[in-house]
């Protein structure tokens, strides 16, 4: 459905996309200036945090990092790395930097275990992460005529309002259903004449599979874009909820400390995101010995906010590991995109010293004919040994009784799996649509090796 005219509108992607820019004066800005700019903010914030916040004023100063000693982005290695811990050793208002009246939201990170992270926003703040919202959709397409469902939970967890906000700002129709019930949302999505989607990839994949159910097809619904983030994802789970739906799919990237999604997006060009740097600065370092790596390396991703109020945050260990694009992209932006996140530092798996991250099991999965993107990897202690089973999801069509078939089968991707990535897990396959779905981010990977059996 066209928000203007109310009729339906045919939309040609591939060969002419349309490549909007948001803030053509910052996300174009040449490099020099974009540095220059890096700079002046950084050392803003870090007089700013200072001043407000004993624990930063404290270990930059023994760091010999104040605002003073900052006289390039080189200096940027004086500051000491902030860490989650860091984060929680204040909870919750410890490190607010700006006095209370000035907050006005608070988000919080949930986190597997122990207190959450608390997420104060200024009201300059919140205006900033509409900005950075409203650049990624504007870079993945959308525009002040579309209808866009946000299937992100509405709560605590930045999902939901970062993106509402961000749609708001451009001047789409915002649909804020918010998460689960999957068959309303599809219903609403084809009524309301939805144009793009915004939630989780595995949502998406789970959308899919319950139109099919219910017998929705591409042509009974309106969409044409889709943003994805909050999770790793890999780019066949993109061609397969691009195919069901006949869209054009983006990764957008963000995680609650430094400021919710808008850390950086793709733009149509769906090769790499885009980090908003005149926000944030990036850095690449080795997660073990926390040295910066050269650009293009894989490493662990490090960020630090340069305008953010209540709750600055330098150097900030995110624990994802990807790596810089640093190639000039044909969008015209200027900021430096990152690779897809592989994987998360603390969900690296090593099986009897194979190191491997769960995208790297899917990516392998999904290259064998016949095989779901639902799966889940279950650790075990054998002994001493730690024991790697896949879980995963024939398709329906291929699903038989016949254990000889089915054993060829778990055969055949163990032997993948071997090739692909040195592994020799157990392989599982189980009855279509037993894999627990998720309507947020799904739980790859069960651990059970600190349970007794
Ligand atoms: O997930 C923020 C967000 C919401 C981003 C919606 C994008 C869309 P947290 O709950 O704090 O915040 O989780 C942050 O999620 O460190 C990554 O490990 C992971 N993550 C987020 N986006 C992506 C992505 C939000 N596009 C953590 N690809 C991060 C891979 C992602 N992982």
């Amino acid at each position: 459905m066209n928000k203007e005219t109310g009729a339906g509108e045919t939309h040609s992607h591939g060969s002419h996309p349309s490549h909007r820019i948001w803030n053509n004066e910052f996300e174009c800005l040449p490099v020099e200036a974009l540095r220059a700019l890096q700079l002046k903010r950084l050392q803003n914030t870090i007089r700013h945090a200072c001043e407000r916040v004993p624990f930063y004023r404290e270990r930059l100063q023994q760091a010999n990092a104040g605002a003073e000693h900052l006289r390039s982005l080189d200096d940027l290695r004086r500051i000491p790395f902030t860490t989650k811990e860091n984060l929680r050793d204040h909870y919750p208002y410890g490190l607010l930097a700006v006095p209370f009246d000035q907050v006005v939201r608070i988000h919080a990170s949930s986190g597997t275990t122990g207190k959450p992270t608390v997420v104060p926003y200024s009201r300059k703040d919140l205006d900033t992460w509409s900005e950075l919202v409203a650049r990624f959709l504007t870079a993945g397409g959308l525009t002040e005529r579309d209808v866009v469902q946000i299937s992100f939970g509405y709560g605590l967890f930045t999902g939901g309002f970062g993106l509402h906000y961000g749609a708001e700002r451009i001047g789409a129709a915002v649909i804020p259903i918010s998460s689960g019930n999957s068959e309303r949302q599809l219903q609403i999505m084809r009524d309301f004449g939805a144009t793009a989607l915004v939630c989780t990839p595995s949502y998406a994949l789970h959308l899919c599979e319950v139109a099919r159910e219910m017998g929705i097809a591409v042509s009974d619904l309106s969409l044409r874009y889709a943003f994805f983030g909050g999770e790793p994802w890999t780019e066949q789970v993109r061609q397969q909820i691009q195919n069901t739906f006949g869209i054009i799919a983006t990764d957008n990237y963000g995680l609650s400390e430094v400021i919710g999604p808008g850390v950086s997006g793709e733009c149509l060009f769906q090769n790499g995101m885009h980090i908003f740097e005149d926000h944030f600065i990036a850095e690449i370092i080795d997660p073990q010995s926390g040295e910066p790596l050269p650009v293009g390396e894989q490493g662990e991703l490090v960020l630090t906010t340069i305008t953010k109020e209540a709750m600055p945050v330098f150097r900030y260990r995110t624990r994802d590991i990807c790596r810089f694009m640093p190639e000039p992209c044909a969008c015209g932006r200027t900021f430096v995109r990152m690779t897809k996140v592989l994987g998360r530092t603390d969900d690296m798996i090593i099986v009897r010293g194979v190191n491997v991250y769960p995208s790297q099991v899917e990516t392998a999965l999904l290259e064998v004919e016949g095989i779901e993107p639902h799966y889940q990897i279950v650790l075990r202690k054998r002994g001493a040994l730690d024991e790697m089973e896949v879980r995963v999801e024939l398709e329906e069509s291929l699903f038989t009784d016949e254990m000889k078939t089915l054993h060829a089968f778990e055969q055949k991707l163990v032997a993948h799996l071997y090739k692909r990535l040195s592994l020799t897990p157990k392989v599982t396959l189980v009855e279509p649509k037993t894999i627990e779905r998720s309507t947020g981010k799904a739980k790859r990977v069960l651990d059970l090796r600190n349970e007794s059996h």
